[in-house]
């Protein structure tokens, strides 16, 4: 496949909500062209693209696999098939739009089952938003409580009016036995071994094929002013003709062809790789963006163009290091090219050109505009990088964070594991942008955000699997703290005055609350130079020390006005040491005396929810503790809460929000400000507690 002609190739990502039958549609695609000896099955473990241990476990694709193969119509259409299977489950959405950022088309993998899911509106609006033309299998037609017109009105209600059947199927009473051809009203039936006959369309079916071929028809020639008129003067064009058409219209997005079939027992999958090829869009007509001077201009996919390299993925192979799977923007790169990183300026060589059969290499030599391939050992060449020759100024637009955020702390088991943890989490970053490290300073632990508790459940597999690290985890402890109840008077003494130099210093601080949020206001009022003025910074010193130290309850105190009234020193004995240590012994003193109130963080949290779930996200964020600020509506009719959430009750909320609202809520939440800790609370907060759980 090293000749391919760029308007030959069909970069196609299979998405769409979890276990609705990507990958195994993927697997019967590869079977069919041959490119497997037999069909892989995800229930068996012998999916050539769920190949991860983490993966098989979990009979789910995780991340993202490309299968390339040449693919030949029964017309005789020979394309390159570059088919880019991705995972359903909402938290690796990151990964659906890596794939979506190379993709020429996406094949929404709609089960005709389950119908319509939340994961399929999801990835539909992330088609559109990123402009990406699409075509929508109904798969699983096979099983004996399949609903395709039900499914289609489903989908027509949800994702728009465009949606149009090329395909009708056709169940008889042994079952799913093949599909009429709206365009050629021709019948196409698969026999048990999925060899395919043509006949004609059986008559029960005849008048909705025909309704359904006039609808089809009428849309695809109002996109051609020629074919219009031939059309109104009673003339239809011949299908061959309408299908060049109607290519047009899926490249513009203005159609979205509908097909049915089955991936587990291949029927009507060959048809979806012709309908691929012939009406699928190609890199030549669907240009990528960079932004050049932060201004988006569009990428023409030319082969003999400027090389423009995207590198849209990396992996860590366990045996290859590191795998970077690219998409040529535009020129023709070949082994051993020198291209450098346009963000960062480092050069990159292109040793090893390879493309993929799931983990498979397969030999290319040169990749052209347009393809995908994969590339082993860039140095400094992450996820979302552009590669070209030097002193060109292009770069990819942001993408949008995913929203939630799942963090735990992570503890190594062994020194060993200590020892290669920080390295081994900064490669499982690489490979997994979605995955945030950071380093607590306060609470010296290493936290891990992931989208959810699957994700981050997986990271952490992938961390011992692909780098040997093993690590317990635990709660993140939350950095409460505590100020002082009330006013009080205190005296804070330091006094050793028995041979040698001695340390004499005497403080009386006078110690309030300070307003939410102001840390400490330390007011000097000595008169008549009770304590000298060069002593006063260490007097504020100790005061610091003290917070720092902790309060009654273990946490750093806060919010304190701190007033110096009176004090004594001695002109040999006192020292700086001295009046600090006293300033401190003295704030210790206060909240012993006055007492301590905790204060916990309250985080502001945004929730976007469908409006039927509203009721139960309120009544679930009142039973946290939350307290409403807003609430409004969304441009697209969902609700919007915000609210003041005390953040220990937000730890597991990601999770929890997706069951409440079956996976269509989002949440963001920020620190806020502070907030007195209920008393029957108080003791919770304990750090021997906290470090325990
Ligand atoms: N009967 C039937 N089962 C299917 C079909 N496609 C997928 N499945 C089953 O549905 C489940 C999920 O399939 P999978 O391909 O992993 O879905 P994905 O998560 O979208 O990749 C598996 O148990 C498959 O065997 C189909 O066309 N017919
Ligand atoms: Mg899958």
């Amino acid at each position: 496949m090293d000749d391919v002609v760029t308007s030959a190739i069909r970069n196609v990502a299979l998405v769409g909500h979890a276990a609705g039958g990507k990958t195994s549609l993927a697997e019967a695609l590869l079977h069919r062209a041959r490119a497997t000896q037999r069909l892989g099955r995800v229930d068996e473990g012998t999916s050539v693209l769920d190949t991860d241990p983490e993966e098989v476990r979990r009979r789910q694709t995780l991340t993202l696999a490309v299968a390339s193969v040449p693919w030949t119509t029964a017309a005789g259409q020979t394309c390159k098939l570059n088919l880019i299977d991705t995972p359903g489950h909402d938290e690796f959405g990151q990964v659906v739009d890596a794939a979506l950022s190379v993709a020429d088309l996406a094949v929404v993998v709609v089960s005709a089952v389950e119908g319509v899911q939340p994961g399929d509106e999801r990835v539909w609006a992330r088609c559109r938003a990123l402009g990406i033309p699409r075509l929508i299998f109904v798969t699983k037609e096979d099983k004996p409580s399949a609903d395709f017109e039900g499914v289609l009105a489903d989908l027509r209600a949800r994702l728009g009016d465009r949606l149009f059947p090329l395909e009708l199927p056709i169940v008889e009473k042994t079952g799913f036995a093949g599909v009429a051809d709206v365009l050629f009203d021709v019948a196409h039936r698969y026999d048990a071994e999925g060899a395919e006959t043509t006949g004609p369309v059986p008559p029960e079916l005849a008048d909705l094929e025909h309704s359904r071929h006039t609808e089809l028809v009428e849309e695809v020639v109002s996109g051609d002013d020629d074919q219009l008129e031939h059309y109104l003067s009673g003339d239809e064009p011949p299908p061959a003709e309408l299908e060049r058409t109607l290519r047009r219209a899926v490249a513009e997005s203005a159609i979205f062809p509908v097909l049915v079939g089955s991936g587990t027992t291949g029927a009507a999958v060959d048809r979806l790789g012709d309908f691929i090829c012939e009406i699928g869009s190609s890199p030549d007509l669907h240009p990528a963006t960079v932004l050049v001077g932060g201004e988006p201009t569009a990428v023409v996919a030319d082969p003999a163009g400027e090389p423009l390299v995207h590198v849209f993925r990396t992996l860590a192979d366990q045996f290859v290091g590191q795998v970077s799977l690219l998409k040529v923007l535009s020129g023709t790169v070949r082994e051993d090219d020198r291209l450098v990183n346009t963000s960062t300026g480092a050069e990159e060589r292109l040793h090893g050109l390879f493309g993929l059969l799931g983990k498979t290499h397969l030999d290319v030599r040169r990749v052209a505009a347009g393809d995908v391939a994969a590339v082993a050992k860039l140095s400094d060449s992450p996820t979302r990088t552009l590669l070209a020759r030097p002193g060109r100024p292009v770069t990819l637009p942001e993408l949008p964070v995913p929203p939630g955020g799942f963090t735990l702390a992570v503890r190594p088991l062994t020194q060993s594991d200590d020892d290669k943890l920080t390295d081994a989490l900064r490669r499982l970053c690489a490979e997994d942008p979605a995955l945030v490290v950071v380093q607590d300073e306060e609470s010296g632990q290493t936290l891990v955000t992931a989208v959810g508790d699957t994700h981050l459940a997986v990271a952490l597999e992938r961390l011992e699997r692909k780098f040997g690290v093993r690590v317990s985890t635990e709660e993140v402890r939350l950095p409460y703290r505590e100020t002082i109840a009330g006013e009080v008077s205190v005296e804070g003494k330091v006094k050793k005055q028995s041979g040698g130099h001695g340390q004499f210093a005497v403080t009386r601080l006078v110690v309030s609350p300070a307003p939410r949020g102001v840390g400490l206001t330390f007011v000097d009022s000595i008169v008549g130079g009770a304590i000298p003025r060069h002593y006063l910074p260490a007097v504020e010193r100790g005061v610091q020390d003290a917070l720092v130290a902790g309060g009654p309850n273990g946490h750093r105190i806060t919010d304190l006005r701190v007033e110096c009234v009176d004090g004594k020193y001695h002109s040999v004995d006192s020292s700086d040491m001295a009046f600090r240590t006293a300033a401190a012994q003295a704030v210790a003193t206060a909240m012993q005396q006055a007492g301590s109130v905790v204060l916990e963080p309250v985080s502001a949290v945004t929730v976007t929810v469908p409006a039927e779930a509203q009721g139960d996200v309120l009544s679930d964020l009142s039973a946290r503790r939350g307290r409403v600020v807003d609430t409004g509506t969304a441009d697209d009719g969902s609700g919007i809460i915000e609210a003041h959430v005390p953040t220990s009750e937000l730890r597991h909320y990601t999770v929890d929000l997706r069951a409440i609202t079956g996976g269509r809520g989002t949440c963001r939440a920020v620190h806020d400000h502070y907030d007195p800790v209920p008393e029957h609370l108080v003791a919770a907060t304990r750090p021997t507690v906290a470090a325990g759980r």
